[in-house]
Protein backbone atom coordinates (compact mmCIF):
# COMPACT_ATOMS: atom_id res chain seq x y z
CA UNK A 1 0.00 0.00 0.00
CA UNK A 2 2.32 2.86 -1.27
CA UNK A 3 -0.06 4.95 -2.98
CA UNK A 4 -0.40 7.19 0.17
CA UNK A 5 3.26 7.98 0.61
CA UNK A 6 3.42 9.48 -2.85
CA UNK A 7 1.52 12.73 -2.34
CA UNK A 8 -0.65 14.00 0.23
CA UNK A 9 -2.96 14.26 -2.08
CA UNK A 10 -2.90 10.33 -2.22
CA UNK A 11 -2.98 10.76 1.89
CA UNK A 12 -6.12 12.57 1.53
CA UNK A 13 -7.38 10.21 -0.31
CA UNK A 14 -6.18 6.93 1.42
CA UNK A 15 -7.83 8.84 4.34
CA UNK A 16 -11.41 9.75 2.74
CA UNK A 17 -11.85 5.89 1.06
CA UNK A 18 -10.74 4.26 4.62
CA UNK A 19 -13.04 5.94 6.62
CA UNK A 20 -15.40 4.51 4.06
CA UNK A 21 -14.50 1.30 4.49
CA UNK A 22 -12.64 0.98 1.65
CA UNK A 23 -9.15 0.75 2.28
CA UNK A 24 -9.16 0.11 5.82
CA UNK A 25 -4.94 -0.51 5.31
CA UNK A 26 -4.40 2.61 4.54
CA UNK A 27 -5.30 4.03 8.35
CA UNK A 28 -3.08 1.94 9.73
CA UNK A 29 -0.30 3.12 7.95
CA UNK A 30 -1.44 6.76 8.55
CA UNK A 31 -1.18 5.80 12.48
CA UNK A 32 2.26 4.85 12.89
CA UNK A 33 4.68 7.10 14.29
CA UNK A 34 7.68 6.37 11.65
CA UNK A 35 4.90 6.54 8.81
CA UNK A 36 3.75 10.20 10.11
CA UNK A 37 7.27 11.67 10.84
CA UNK A 38 8.34 10.43 7.09
CA UNK A 39 5.13 12.19 5.54
CA UNK A 40 6.02 15.43 7.24
CA UNK A 41 9.17 15.49 6.41
CA UNK A 42 8.19 14.87 3.12
CA UNK A 43 5.65 18.02 3.29
CA UNK A 44 8.93 20.01 4.45
CA UNK A 45 11.27 19.05 1.66
CA UNK A 46 8.47 20.36 -0.64
CA UNK A 47 7.87 23.56 0.72
CA UNK A 48 11.58 24.11 0.62
CA UNK A 49 11.53 23.23 -2.84
CA UNK A 50 8.03 25.44 -3.63
CA UNK A 51 10.32 28.09 -1.90
CA UNK A 52 13.20 27.77 -4.11
CA UNK A 53 11.42 27.04 -7.37
CA UNK A 54 7.93 27.94 -7.62
CA UNK A 55 8.52 31.25 -5.01
CA UNK A 56 11.31 32.43 -7.73
CA UNK A 57 8.49 31.65 -10.40
CA UNK A 58 5.84 33.27 -8.91
CA UNK A 59 4.35 36.75 -10.43
CA UNK A 60 5.06 39.95 -8.75
CA UNK A 61 2.24 42.20 -7.58
CA UNK A 62 0.58 44.11 -10.11
CA UNK A 63 -1.04 47.41 -9.50
CA UNK A 64 -3.58 49.27 -11.01
CA UNK A 65 -3.44 52.75 -12.87
CA UNK A 66 -5.18 54.84 -9.95
CA UNK A 67 -2.17 53.29 -7.98
CA UNK A 68 0.59 54.67 -10.13
CA UNK A 69 3.24 56.92 -8.25
CA UNK A 70 2.38 60.88 -9.25
CA UNK A 71 6.08 61.18 -9.39
CA UNK A 72 8.69 57.88 -10.08
CA UNK A 73 12.28 59.58 -9.17
CA UNK A 74 15.43 58.73 -11.47
CA UNK A 75 18.13 57.24 -9.36
CA UNK A 76 21.48 56.25 -10.10
CA UNK A 77 22.95 57.62 -13.54
CA UNK A 78 20.37 59.77 -15.25
CA UNK A 79 22.41 60.89 -18.03
CA UNK A 80 25.82 60.09 -20.20
CA UNK A 81 27.90 62.20 -20.97
CA UNK A 82 29.86 59.35 -23.82
CA UNK A 83 29.72 60.60 -27.24
CA UNK A 84 28.45 57.38 -28.99
CA UNK A 85 25.48 57.48 -26.35
CA UNK A 86 24.80 61.24 -26.74
CA UNK A 87 24.32 60.91 -30.67
CA UNK A 88 21.92 57.85 -30.05
CA UNK A 89 19.55 60.18 -28.14
CA UNK A 90 20.18 63.24 -30.89
CA UNK A 91 19.05 60.75 -33.39
CA UNK A 92 16.02 59.53 -31.23
CA UNK A 93 17.91 56.23 -31.00
CA UNK A 94 17.28 55.19 -35.27
CA UNK A 95 20.73 53.57 -35.73
CA UNK A 96 20.80 52.29 -32.06
CA UNK A 97 21.43 48.38 -32.20
CA UNK A 98 21.03 45.63 -29.18
CA UNK A 99 23.27 43.46 -29.18
CA UNK A 100 22.87 39.92 -28.15
CA UNK A 101 25.89 37.93 -28.27
CA UNK A 102 27.22 35.25 -26.02
CA UNK A 103 26.50 31.65 -26.01
CA UNK A 104 23.81 32.14 -27.86
CA UNK A 105 22.93 30.08 -31.56
CA UNK A 106 22.45 33.21 -34.08
CA UNK A 107 23.81 36.75 -32.30
CA UNK A 108 21.43 39.36 -33.08
CA UNK A 109 21.95 43.06 -33.71
CA UNK A 110 18.15 44.35 -32.99
CA UNK A 111 16.46 48.00 -33.59
CA UNK A 112 14.24 49.32 -31.51
CA UNK A 113 11.52 48.80 -33.99
CA UNK A 114 12.21 44.88 -33.84
CA UNK A 115 11.88 45.07 -29.69
CA UNK A 116 8.70 46.83 -30.82
CA UNK A 117 7.37 44.65 -32.87
CA UNK A 118 7.59 41.42 -30.71
CA UNK A 119 4.40 41.20 -28.47
CA UNK A 120 4.82 43.64 -25.47
CA UNK A 121 3.70 42.93 -22.19
CA UNK A 122 3.01 45.86 -20.48
CA UNK A 123 2.74 45.91 -16.13
CA UNK A 124 2.17 47.97 -13.54
CA UNK A 125 4.38 47.26 -10.70
CA UNK A 126 6.47 48.56 -7.62
CA UNK A 127 10.13 49.22 -7.63
CA UNK A 128 11.74 48.86 -4.39
CA UNK A 129 15.52 50.61 -3.87
CA UNK A 130 18.06 49.91 -1.27
CA UNK A 131 18.01 53.39 -0.75
CA UNK A 132 14.88 53.26 1.09
CA UNK A 133 12.18 54.81 -1.52
CA UNK A 134 9.50 52.79 -3.77
CA UNK A 135 7.57 53.85 -6.71
CA UNK A 136 4.77 52.01 -8.85
CA UNK A 137 5.37 52.44 -12.47
CA UNK A 138 4.31 50.96 -15.07
CA UNK A 139 6.39 49.64 -17.98
CA UNK A 140 5.91 47.81 -21.63
CA UNK A 141 8.10 46.03 -23.53
CA UNK A 142 8.97 42.75 -24.92
CA UNK A 143 9.62 39.81 -22.62
CA UNK A 144 13.26 38.94 -22.56
CA UNK A 145 12.69 35.52 -23.31
CA UNK A 146 11.26 36.32 -26.72
CA UNK A 147 14.40 38.05 -27.74
CA UNK A 148 16.44 34.99 -26.18
CA UNK A 149 14.15 32.52 -27.91
CA UNK A 150 15.08 34.63 -30.96
CA UNK A 151 18.53 34.25 -30.65
CA UNK A 152 18.46 30.26 -29.29
CA UNK A 153 20.74 30.16 -26.21
CA UNK A 154 23.34 27.58 -26.32
CA UNK A 155 23.02 24.58 -23.90
CA UNK A 156 26.22 25.84 -21.89
CA UNK A 157 24.38 29.49 -20.96
CA UNK A 158 23.87 30.00 -17.20
CA UNK A 159 23.08 33.12 -17.07
CA UNK A 160 22.41 36.75 -18.79
CA UNK A 161 24.32 39.67 -18.45
CA UNK A 162 23.16 43.30 -19.36
CA UNK A 163 26.13 45.78 -20.39
CA UNK A 164 24.82 49.32 -19.98
CA UNK A 165 26.25 52.72 -21.54
CA UNK A 166 26.88 54.24 -17.98
CA UNK A 167 30.31 54.18 -16.16
CA UNK A 168 30.70 55.07 -12.73
CA UNK A 169 34.16 56.16 -12.66
CA UNK A 170 35.86 53.66 -14.72
CA UNK A 171 33.92 50.81 -13.85
CA UNK A 172 30.61 50.42 -16.23
CA UNK A 173 27.65 49.44 -14.79
CA UNK A 174 25.99 45.71 -15.46
CA UNK A 175 23.83 43.53 -14.34
CA UNK A 176 23.12 39.93 -14.57
CA UNK A 177 20.29 37.12 -13.80
CA UNK A 178 20.20 33.43 -13.75
CA UNK A 179 17.59 31.60 -16.62
CA UNK A 180 14.57 31.15 -14.13
CA UNK A 181 14.85 35.02 -14.19
CA UNK A 182 15.75 35.72 -17.28
CA UNK A 183 12.05 33.06 -18.51
CA UNK A 184 10.21 34.61 -15.85
CA UNK A 185 6.87 36.36 -17.90
CA UNK A 186 6.88 39.69 -15.97
CA UNK A 187 11.23 39.71 -16.65
CA UNK A 188 10.78 42.75 -19.79
CA UNK A 189 13.01 44.75 -21.78
CA UNK A 190 10.87 48.16 -21.01
CA UNK A 191 11.53 50.45 -23.61
CA UNK A 192 8.11 52.53 -22.30
CA UNK A 193 7.27 53.95 -18.80
CA UNK A 194 4.09 55.01 -17.83
CA UNK A 195 2.57 55.83 -21.34
CA UNK A 196 5.56 57.35 -22.80
CA UNK A 197 8.91 56.55 -24.36
CA UNK A 198 11.41 55.82 -21.93
CA UNK A 199 12.99 58.99 -20.88
CA UNK A 200 16.80 59.10 -20.85
CA UNK A 201 16.80 59.73 -16.99
CA UNK A 202 15.24 56.36 -16.49
CA UNK A 203 17.24 54.50 -19.00
CA UNK A 204 16.61 54.88 -22.79
CA UNK A 205 16.49 53.03 -25.20
CA UNK A 206 15.63 50.25 -22.74
CA UNK A 207 15.68 49.32 -19.38
CA UNK A 208 15.33 46.09 -17.96
CA UNK A 209 12.43 45.24 -15.52
CA UNK A 210 13.42 42.18 -13.38
CA UNK A 211 9.92 43.04 -11.10
CA UNK A 212 11.19 40.04 -7.83
CA UNK A 213 14.05 42.52 -7.54
CA UNK A 214 15.79 45.33 -6.11
CA UNK A 215 16.03 48.28 -8.25
CA UNK A 216 19.75 48.27 -8.60
CA UNK A 217 19.01 44.80 -10.77
CA UNK A 218 17.17 46.91 -13.06
CA UNK A 219 19.63 48.01 -15.37
CA UNK A 220 19.36 50.99 -17.59
CA UNK A 221 20.87 51.99 -20.55
CA UNK A 222 21.47 48.44 -21.71
CA UNK A 223 23.35 48.05 -24.98
CA UNK A 224 24.14 44.73 -24.89
CA UNK A 225 22.72 41.42 -23.71
CA UNK A 226 25.21 38.33 -23.27
CA UNK A 227 24.72 34.82 -22.24
CA UNK A 228 27.43 33.18 -20.09
CA UNK A 229 28.27 30.12 -18.47
CA UNK A 230 29.85 31.91 -15.48
CA UNK A 231 30.15 35.17 -13.93
CA UNK A 232 33.94 34.66 -13.21
CA UNK A 233 36.19 36.65 -15.18
CA UNK A 234 33.81 39.34 -15.90
CA UNK A 235 34.48 42.88 -14.21
CA UNK A 236 35.04 41.91 -10.38
CA UNK A 237 33.04 38.78 -11.16
CA UNK A 238 30.07 39.30 -8.66
CA UNK A 239 27.70 39.37 -11.49
CA UNK A 240 27.22 43.28 -11.29
CA UNK A 241 28.39 47.13 -10.73
CA UNK A 242 27.36 46.96 -7.21
CA UNK A 243 27.81 43.71 -6.58
CA UNK A 244 31.68 44.01 -7.10
CA UNK A 245 31.60 47.93 -5.58
CA UNK A 246 29.61 47.25 -2.76
CA UNK A 247 28.80 43.48 -2.32
CA UNK A 248 25.68 43.95 -2.49
CA UNK A 249 23.92 40.65 -2.91
CA UNK A 250 24.01 38.90 -6.43
CA UNK A 251 20.20 37.51 -5.95
CA UNK A 252 18.24 40.67 -4.50
CA UNK A 253 14.82 39.04 -4.30
CA UNK A 254 11.96 41.47 -2.36
N1 LIG B 1 22.82 51.51 -16.07
C1 LIG B 1 22.39 51.76 -14.83
N2 LIG B 1 21.30 51.11 -14.40
C2 LIG B 1 20.82 51.34 -13.15
C3 LIG B 1 21.46 52.25 -12.28
C4 LIG B 1 22.60 52.94 -12.77
O1 LIG B 1 23.21 53.78 -12.10
N3 LIG B 1 23.03 52.67 -14.06
N4 LIG B 1 20.96 52.45 -11.01
C5 LIG B 1 20.09 51.40 -10.47
C6 LIG B 1 19.38 51.77 -9.26
S1 LIG B 1 20.23 51.71 -7.79
C7 LIG B 1 18.05 52.03 -9.26
S2 LIG B 1 17.16 52.28 -7.84
C8 LIG B 1 17.31 52.12 -10.53
C9 LIG B 1 16.65 53.49 -10.65
O2 LIG B 1 15.82 53.51 -11.76
P1 LIG B 1 15.10 54.85 -12.16
O3 LIG B 1 16.17 55.85 -12.48
O4 LIG B 1 14.23 54.53 -13.30
O5 LIG B 1 14.33 55.30 -10.93
O6 LIG B 1 18.12 51.90 -11.66
C10 LIG B 1 19.10 50.92 -11.50
N5 LIG B 1 19.72 50.67 -12.76
MO1 LIG C 1 18.60 51.66 -6.16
Amino acid sequence: MSAPLVTRRGLVLGGALGSAGLLGGCDRINADPAVRHFLEGLGSVHKTVQRAFLGRTALAQEFSPSQMSPVFRSNGSSDIADPAYRAHVAQGFANWRLSVFGLVQRPLLLPLAALQALAQRSQITRHDCVEGWSAIGKWQGPQLGAVLAQAGLRGEARYIVFHCADRWGTAPYYESIDLVDAWHPQTILAWRMNDAPLAVAHGAPIRLRVERQLGYKQAKFVMAIEARASLAGLYGGKGGYWEDARDYQWYAGI
